[in-house]
């Protein structure tokens, strides 16, 4: 095969390898505790549009997301045991119901998004969690968004600007392209 052509093939097949391999994110918050109580509800917006994660909704498509907080009750049980609920933006139903947050100890929980969820955070990049306490108190310690997405690519015919690296390799075709070409005529 003429060299120039195995450049173009190459340069097509890295296009694609690139527009099909995942990109992972991660957006985590992780301030001094924050205490809540029936009268304090706590709220989060995440964003995975900016920073080290460059998600573009409406152009790149999340593949998966996954939020995880951590709770933690200082074992001031005096005004109830604990019972919460956590919302996500995105969703009309509550999310997740949780009841007596462990004393002393930081308490993990994971989730993955779907449905309405999902879709909200892949349309807009953005994702707000909400914890409200029906009774007692607790602390918020840390929540983390994670996931993956796949880069979106530019359709033939769009007025999309494309990626300065991919225009590149498709020049780089071309002119190999090109070449062959004049050689053989
Ligand atoms: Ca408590
Ligand atoms: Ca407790």
């Amino acid at each position: 095969m003429k060299n120039a052509i195995k450049l173009a093939l190459s340069a097509a097949a890295l296009i694609i390898a690139n527009s099909a391999s995942a990109t992972a994110i991660l957006d985590t918050y992780n301030p001094a505790p924050i205490v809540i109580d029936s009268k304090t509800p706590f709220t989060h917006e995440f964003d995975i549009r900016s920073g080290k994660n460059l998600f573009e909704p409406n152009f790149d498509k999340l593949v998966d997301a996954y939020l995880s907080y951590t709770l933690k009750d200082t074992g001031n049980d005096k005004d109830g045991v604990e019972a919460y609920t956590v919302k996500i933006s995105g969703s009309d139903l509550a999310w997740q119901t949780g009841s007596d947050v462990p004393n002393g100890v930081n308490s993990p929980f994971s989730f993955e998004l779907k449905g309405s969820g999902f879709d909200a955070l892949n349309t807009t990049g953005m994702l707000t969690m909400s914890i409200t306490a029906t009774s007692g108190s607790f602390q918020f310690v840390s929540a983390s968004l994670s996931g993956n997405y796949t880069e979106g690519v530019v359709a033939p015919g769009s007025k999309d600007v494309p990626e300065p690296f991919s225009v590149a390799l498709v020049g780089i075709g071309l002119a190999g392209l090109a070449a062959a070409r004049r050689k053989q005529s």
